[in-house]
């Protein structure tokens, strides 16, 4: 996917070039997938660029290392500073952030309690995720033949790297038949998430998202969708979706950091709806951008500046 690369890296609290911010080969994460990680956007606004909820995603990088036990050696404050030191670092006037910490090599084998914790930031220019025309025309997905993680497998509360060998799966299958997404169902049968999206219905007016048990990453652009449909007024439920309700629905989206608010045009080669992105994914985008822009207010306080 095209990508622009920055100069710098944060690794282990000093910025180093790029092409240098290197790992070793027996490190635990090669091996067992050792790692958590977050993806931030960093937007370009009338008042310089700003970061969208920033405080939330490390917050969430944090809960991650918590599930797997990896106490990471830096203050939430510190990360945060990191960020925007290594977004300022790049000269980029939007970006894609990603901090992650990893189990480093120290010792072999599974346990990987002997194995340094590390802590690295990288920021790229990073356009939209599922295309180019994505975002205007919606995107063409199937269901997938692969299940989401199910319930003690592997957590999907925690942003583990572990969990994207599922969300890989998922994503290739997709590409081979043609499709740009997967949609995975959960270990139940009922709708789960995308590869690395996050999924609303619209029905009647109203909104329906996979709730926190249908083993979904609980997305700050999903909580952020629910907060700007309150806004608007309109009424958002956290219920499990059997899959034919994504074939009935009069509209379809996928959130999420990378794909922001990507509207899904058919499900399984059946059009949805009109088969064009509906009135209420419009008037959701064009608050969520008004924020991101700075164009409109920001009533809930999401933009940090750098
Ligand atoms: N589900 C999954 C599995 C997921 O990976 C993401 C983000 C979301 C939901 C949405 O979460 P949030 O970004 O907090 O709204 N996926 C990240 C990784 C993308 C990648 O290819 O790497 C992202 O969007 O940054």
């Amino acid at each position: 996917m095209a990508f622009t690369p920055s100069r710098r890296i944060w690794m282990n609290g000093s910025l180093v070039p790029w092409e240098e911010a290197r790992i070793h080969v027996l490190s635990h994460v090669v091996h067992y997938g050792s790692s958590v990680f977050e993806g931030i956007r960093c937007y370009e606004t009338r008042r310089g660029p700003a970061v969208f909820r920033l405080r939330e995603h490390v917050r969430r990088l944090f809960d991650s290392a918590k599930v797997y036990r990896m106490p990471l050696p830096y203050s939430t404050d510190a990360i945060v500073a990191a960020c925007r030191e290594t977004v300022r670092d790049s000269g980029l006037a939007s970006c894609y952030i990603r901090p992650f910490a990893y189990r480093g090599f120290g010792d072999v084998g599974v346990n990987p309690l002997g194995c340094p914790v590390e802590v690295v930031i990288a920021v790229w220019g990073w356009g939209a995720y599922l295309g180019a025309a994505a975002l205007e025309e919606g995107v063409d997905v199937q269901v997938s033949s692969w299940t989401r993680l199910a319930p003690n497998t592997l957590p999907t509360l925690a942003k583990a790297g572990a969990n994207y060998a599922n969300s890989q799966l998922i994503k290739m299958e997709a590409l081979a038949n043609g499709f740009a997404e997967g949609i995975a169902l959960d270990s139940q049968g009922y709708v789960s998430e995308g590869s690395g999206e996050n999924l609303f219905v619209v029905r009647g007016g109203r909104l329906v998202t996979p709730p926190m048990g249908a083993s979904i990453l609980p997305g700050i652009t999903r909580a952020s969708v629910i907060s700007l449909a309150g806004d608007a007024g309109l009424e958002v439920v956290e219920q499990r979706v059997p899959r034919e309700a994504l074939y009935l629905a009069d509209e379809l989206f996928f959130t999420g950091t990378a794909a922001e608010i990507t509207p899904i045009r058919s499900v399984d080669r059946i059009e949805i709806g009109s088969g064009e992105p509906g009135p209420i994914t419009r008037k959701l985008v064009a608050a969520f951008r008004g924020i991101l822009s700075g164009d409109a207010e920001d009533p809930h306080g999401w933009m940090e500046p750098v």
